[in-house]
């Protein structure tokens, strides 16, 4: 960058055209035509032929060039192919048609880099070219306007050392294509004689073209590249413009849209509750219309079972058969009374003979009616009792010693007992659950049936029933008042029973 800048300074114009003019002065032309020139005009560089006649080549070279060709005519036309470049559409001959050998050059628009001498050669007809002397040698200088003036020239130009030739003492003139170094003339014609040079304002120029060339490239892809950013920055622009619009237009939609489904749904969740509430309600009605209805059908059971309860336990009233205790079968701590319907446990044992029907350890006691077929039916007060056992047993009883009370044994029998609650002996106990103690106890039975079954007199409601079983001896109206007394109630038998009856203790005995 530096020698760039140093470059510029050096060719710059402002220094350079005095010094060029102060260079002037200081050389002298040699034996030679002299024209001078200002930068811009056109110029003619005169020649003629000795003679007019068939001219075939013309030649203006400036030996200093390479190629040295200023202009050059042959083959009847002129050949641009060999001509230095510095002077290309620049010239051509006065005289198109070379009248009388008229072979002067128009040089137009003169720079500096003119400056220089020229030389005239030309071929006529057959002639040998052997011996081209020049015709015509023309030294043109190019001078800047006024300035002449010694102390003038030179003032300008700071740093004059540096431009003088330090071996010749010459202003540096020229530039070394070859060597790349500004050289003085004396320097052209010795050491680079056989190198290309140009003038200082040669180089300028070219310099100053390429840089121009170059700076254009830079400045072309600089504009290259500001075009891209500025497309770039269209494209964004272009982007940021849709997005604003796709927003601007899609805003209003979405907001819409999700208005809509939040509308939806709270609708949707309305419907859907009130539904629900509907149906829960719907749901609470027809339970509660149900729960009623259940209880109405509960009310009207119970009714119906009481109801159905009274002709039940009226028909098993028609079986009553008068029940007597038989004091031969009872435990000799307990009394039987005189009429035979109640049983008390005694204050003490008494002593009586061990007959084999006598339960000897235990606080039972049988009727001394038995049955083998038919109904029966007798009740029991049980009244204000803690402790007892009621039923039916079987003949064939073991009565000696303890005793347990269970079908298989030959008891069909129930149990109340304080701490045990109310039970059926039905092998394993079974426990019976009833609203109030009862007062008085029915028993039932149908021998052929196989059937034993327990009544609450007052409520009329059934306790408890053994069915199903399999009689085969006669069975015995059963009672165990434990430490307290049982007495069997006096019901109205009828006819009929009583003499069946009268059989069945004829049997007995
Ligand atoms: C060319 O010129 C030389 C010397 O001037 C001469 O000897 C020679 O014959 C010439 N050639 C022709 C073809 O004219
Ligand atoms: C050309 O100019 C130089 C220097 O100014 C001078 O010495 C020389 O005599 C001039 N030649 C003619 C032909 O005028
Ligand atoms: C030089 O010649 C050209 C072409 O003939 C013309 O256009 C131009 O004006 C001339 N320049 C001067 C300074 O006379
Ligand atoms: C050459 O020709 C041109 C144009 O015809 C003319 O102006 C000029 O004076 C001629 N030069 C000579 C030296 O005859
Ligand atoms: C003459 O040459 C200069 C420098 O090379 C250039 O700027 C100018 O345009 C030229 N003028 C003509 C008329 O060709
Ligand atoms: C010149 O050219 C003409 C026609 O081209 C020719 O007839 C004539 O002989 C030539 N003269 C010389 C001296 O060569
Ligand atoms: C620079 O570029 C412009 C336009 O592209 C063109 O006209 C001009 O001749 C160029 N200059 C150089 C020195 O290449
Ligand atoms: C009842 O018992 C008797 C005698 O044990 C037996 O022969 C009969 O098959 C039993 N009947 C039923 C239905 O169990």
């Amino acid at each position: 960058m530096a020698m760039f800048v140093l470059v510029l300074l050096l060719l710059c114009p402002l220094h350079l055209d005095p010094l060029t003019s102060a260079l002037f002065l200081l050389f002298s032309a040699l034996d030679q035509k002299n024209i001078t020139a200002k930068p811009g005009e056109n110029i003619t560089l005169p020649c003629r032929a000795p003679s007019s006649t068939n001219i075939t080549v013309v030649e203006w070279i400036r030996p200093d060039l390479r190629p040295e060709y200023v202009f050059l005519y042959r083959s009847m036309q002129d050949d641009p192919d060999n001509q230095h470049e510095s002077f290309k559409e620049r010239v051509e001959l006065e005289d198109s048609e070379m009248k009388d050998g008229n072979v002067s050059l128009v040089l137009r628009n003169v720079t500096t880099g003119d400056r220089g001498t020229y030389e005239c050669h030309i071929v006529q007809g057959k002639t040998n070219r052997s011996n081209n002397e020049p015709i015509s040698t023309i030294y043109l200088d190019v001078k800047l306007g006024e300035c002449e003036c010694k102390h003038k020239l030179i003032h300008p130009v700071e740093n004059l050392e540096s431009r003088i030739c330090k071996t010749h003492d010459e202003p540096l003139e020229f530039f070394c294509g070859v060597d790349h170094m500004f050289i003085c003339g004396s320097c052209k014609d010795s050491d680079h004689k056989s190198h290309k040079t140009v003038t200082v304002e040669e180089e300028a120029q070219m310099k100053r073209t390429q840089l121009g060339i170059d700076m254009n490239d830079t400045d072309q892809m600089i504009r290259v590249r500001q075009q891209k950013i500025q497309e770039i920055q269209d494209s964004v622009e272009a982007s940021r413009n849709n997005a604003a619009k796709a927003l601007s237009y899609s805003m209003p939609v979405m907001t819409a849209v999700v208005e809509y489904i939040k509308k939806s749904q709270a609708e949707l969740t309305e419907v859907i509750e009130t539904k629900k509430k509907k149906i829960e309600t719907e749901a609470e009605g027809f339970i509660k219309e149900l729960e009623e209805e259940i209880m109405q059908i509960k009310q009207k059971n119970l009714q119906e079972i009481s109801m159905l309860c009274d002709p039940d336990l009226k028909k098993m009233e028609q079986h009553a058969v008068d029940v007597t205790l038989d004091p031969d079968t009872a435990n000799p701590w307990l009394i039987v009374s005189e009429d035979g319907k109640q049983v008390t446990h005694g204050d003490r044992k008494r002593n009586l003979p061990n007959k084999p029907e006598r339960f000897d350890h235990v606080l039972n006691v049988l009727a001394k009616e038995g049955f083998s077929s038919g109904k029966f039916y007798y009740e029991v007060q049980v009244k204000e009792k803690t402790h007892w056992d009621l039923g039916v047993a079987k003949e064939s009883i073991n009565r000696k010693g303890d005793i347990r009370l269970s079908p298989q044994n030959g008891y069909w029998t129930i149990l109340l007992k304080k701490g045990y609650g109310f039970t059926a002996n039905a092998g394993p106990a079974i426990n019976l659950h009833v609203r109030e103690m009862p007062q008085k106890i029915g028993v039932f039975v149908d021998y052929e049936e196989g059937q034993v079954s327990f009544y609450n007199v007052d409520s009329r409601a059934k306790i408890f029933s053994f069915t199903g079983c399999n009689f085969t001896e006669k069975l015995f109206p059963f009672f165990s008042p434990c430490q307290d007394d049982l007495v069997i109630c006096k019901l109205k038998v009828t006819e009929k029973n009583l003499k069946l009856e009268l059989q069945r203790v004829k049997y007995h005995q």
